[in-house]
């Protein structure tokens, strides 16, 4: 049974945001008394957050949907909807959270440490607060928002001091089961370690955690063995440590050629030329190798290595090499810049929602993209002629229409807001956008639709107008 996912694929839902209520205040002899529709709730983000007792995405593996709940629509006296419950995510310290494209959108490292995976809806203004001078009794409200829906990846980079690296059977499960409480599986058969194993150490004042790998061998960047998969582990350690065999019984191995081995596959794995090293040259219980660590000792230490001959076994210089990679970790953690203590909380880009733009696409069809002309549409009621006018008072105010004009719109050209695949379209009329009309959305094809006639679409307008009004008759200015 799989007990340890580092990657995991993650399809997170937002809440969407409450609708909102368009309401007439009633009352005993009072009957009409002003709108007092509520505001609907927004809707719960997908918040990821690291939790440090979480050490895998399993949980995730299991149930890759997740999703907030959404906002309440809003309702009559003035009651706003209640906002949707945020969907708090524990994730392990050291996830990395990519799109599917492969781009690091957060990379969450320490305890705390939050990122908005998927933004909640707003929920829609009721028809109390779109009311205005002007507009005094809106008979309309603004719908919420859809909550964003994004498939995102979680990786995991075990976030260690100190990396053990060494060929299968080396020994780098058994030094962590003896330098720190954690109890990885050993066995005398290669590749007995499939995931990353972490322990902690508690070496005077200093506690640091050490991770190994999967043994790697030669051509593991080209995907041998395990591959080279596994280093991504290693990539946030400040130290490495060589784990080599000296009482390995294969003739073409001997602990100088396997360090150079090793040393060549992270080369080509990249990134962790910077690392201090340590050589570690363990077994040396076994008579053979207590001699043979002896006789490459020099060798190694010519090359610039401080060198430890342990055996995890019968526990020998296990103390030593416990303090000097304790010193090894202090050095590095002082070197570090200071960690916040505050958390962090990552929050996606926020878009540019000052502009909007407007390009012609064809005979007769122009597009408006931005971010408030768009989020204005998905706002609007479309069965509500009151509403349409409202979405076109907006857009005018924001210079839509003036920019369409110059663009060289001409009455009863088509006018798309929104991208390709989900943008509502309108008959577009100068200074009169209002009684726009809503002829494709997703994936119809627009432009196989006749419009009709510039005087059929007045005359319907015309007749939604009186429609609307009719319903305020006897409305009461308050
Ligand atoms: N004699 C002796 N045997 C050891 C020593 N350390 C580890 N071994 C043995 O070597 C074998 C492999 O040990 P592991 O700790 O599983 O090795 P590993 O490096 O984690 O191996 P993989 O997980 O396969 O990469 C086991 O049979 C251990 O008992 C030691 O100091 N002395
Ligand atoms: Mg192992």
């Amino acid at each position: 049974m799989t007990t340890f996912v580092d990657r995991v694929e993650l399809h997170v839902a937002a809440g969407n945001g409450g609708h909102g209520c368009a309401s007439v205040h009633r009352e005993k002899f009072k009957p009409l008394g002003g709108p007092d529709g509520g505001n609907g709730g927004r809707g719960g983000d997908v918040i990821l957050t690291v939790d440090q007792s979480v050490t895998t995405l399993l949980d995730y593996h299991h149930s890759p949907h997740r999703k907030a709940t959404n906002g309440k629509p809003g309702e009559g006296g003035n009651r706003s909807g209640k906002d949707g419950q945020d969907l708090v995510l524990e994730v392990p310290d050291g996830t990395v959270v990519l799109d599917r494209a492969g781009n690091v959108l957060a990379d969450l490292v320490g305890h705390g440490t939050s990122f908005v995976a998927a933004q909640g809806g707003r929920g829609g203004l009721g028809n109390a607060a779109l009311a205005s001078a002007r507009r005094k009794a809106p008979g309309f409200a603004l719908l919420g928002e859809p909550g964003d829906l994004h498939d995102i990846v979680l990786e995991l980079k075990t976030v260690a001091d100190v990396a053990l690296v060494g060929y299968p059977s080396a020994g780098k499960s058994s030094l962590i089961s003896v330098l720190s409480a954690a109890k990885p599986k050993i066995a005398d058969y290669p590749f007995t370690t499939l995931v990353p194993n972490l322990g902690v150490v508690t070496a005077g004042s200093t506690v640091y955690t050490i991770a190994d790998v999967p043994g790697l061998i030669p051509g593991a960047s080209q995907g041998k063995g395990l591959g080279l998969e596994f280093l991504r582990h290693v990539e946030r350690c400040s130290v490495l440590v060589h784990v080599l065999d000296t009482a390995t019984l294969e003739s073409d191995r001997d602990p100088v050629s396997d360090l150079d081995i090793i040393e060549e596959e992270l080369r080509q794995y990249g990134g962790l030329d910077n690392r201090p090293r340590i050589v570690v040259l363990n077994k040396i219980d076994v008579p053979d190798g207590k001699d043979l660590a002896e006789m490459v000792r020099p060798d190694l230490e010519a090359r610039g290595y401080r060198v430890f001959e342990v055996s995890a076994v019968a526990h020998m210089g296990l103390k030593e090499l416990s303090f000097a990679l304790a010193d090894l970790v202090g050095r590095a953690r002082a070197a570090k810049p200071k960690e916040e203590a505050t958390r962090i909380v990552i929050r996606p880009k926020a878009v540019d929602d000052t502009g909007f733009t407007v390009t012609r696409e064809d005979e007769g069809l122009f597009r408006v993209r931005g971010e408030k002309p768009e989020r204005w549409v998905r706002q609007t009621d479309f069965n509500n002629d009151e509403a349409v006018g409202y979405l076109a008072d907006r857009l005018n105010r924001l210079g839509v229409e003036e920019e369409l004009m110059k663009a060289g719109a001409r009455s009863g050209d088509g006018v798309a807001i929104g991208p390709e695949d989900n943008a509502v379209v309108f008959d577009w009329e100068p200074s009169m956008m209002s009684g726009a009309e809503m002829l494709g959305r997703r994936g119809e094809d627009h432009r196989f639709e006749a419009p009709r006639p510039a005087t059929q679409r007045r005359r319907d307008r015309q007749a939604a107008r009186d429609e609307a009004s009719e319903e305020f008759e006897g409305f009461e200015p308050f």
